[in-house]
């Protein structure tokens, strides 16, 4: 079985997403790519993020208009500074992407950066320039998939169960996940979070601005 530890550096060896990096930290950004697949629930989760630790975490957002207007406006909703990309077809977000919106649109300093991207979970999705790599996994879509590496996970420091007030009514066994990541990914922190409840979210918060200061 693949050892994801070692892919969990920094870096991916894009030149321009390390030159984004390089720009977040001129200007006192900590980036986070949020990853995961449509419905894992990243929306909710930023949201509940931002309204539960603004102060703390001082966020703003990147959405991707691609993945339905109704997440740009979800987060338009929160009030945070915000820049909008948009893919096209199936391309996936990239670190060109990022680089236009700090070019054009990207006003914030000393933040909080928190990346929507949408990508399957056996895609590995591109680095986009970010710091931290939290990939989002819902208890809705079933553990099975994550007694297993996954592409999604690599270069991924926290992993975030979303949804855990559903624990009881879907077929999820966090044990085996816990055990599993342990194995192939044992760098990265399981955070089980549900906006639902905020079970988990300042726990997910103070683990997000550890690594931020660490
Ligand atoms: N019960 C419950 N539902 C959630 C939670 N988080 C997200 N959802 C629901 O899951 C669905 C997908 O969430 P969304 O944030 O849009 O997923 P995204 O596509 O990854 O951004 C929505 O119907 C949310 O209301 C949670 O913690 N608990
Ligand atoms: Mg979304």
């Amino acid at each position: 079985m693949r050892n994801l530890e070692l892919e969990n550096s920094l870096t991916s060896g894009d030149p321009i997403a390390d030159k984004n990096r390089a720009r977040f930290d001129a200007r006192g950004v900590f980036a986070i790519n949020l990853v995961g697949p449509p419905g894992s629930g990243k929306t909710t989760l930023l949201e509940a993020l931002i309204r539960d630790h603004h102060a703390a975490l001082a966020p703003c957002v990147i959405v991707n208009d691609a993945s339905g207007r109704t997440d740009a406006d979800r987060v338009a909703a929160l009030g945070v500074p915000m820049a909008r990309v948009t893919t096209e077809g199936t391309r996936n977000l990239d670190a060109s992407l990022i680089a236009s919106a700090i070019d054009y649109e990207f006003p914030s300093t000393d933040a909080t950066l928190l990346i929507e991207n949408d990508v399957e979970w056996t895609a590995a999705g591109n680095d986009l320039g970010e710091h931290i790599r939290l990939a989002v996994w819902s208890v809705s879509a079933g553990s099975d998939e994550l007694a297993k590496p996954a592409a999604a996970l690599r270069r991924c420091q926290i992993l975030a169960i979303s949804q855990v007030d559903l624990l009881g009514e879907c077929e999820f066994d966090l044990q085996r996940v816990r055990h599993a990541m342990a194995r192939y990914a044992p760098a990265a922190t399981v955070a089980p979070v549900s906006a639902a409840t905020g079970e988990g979210v300042t726990e997910l918060a103070a683990k997000i601005l550890s690594l931020r200061w660490a």
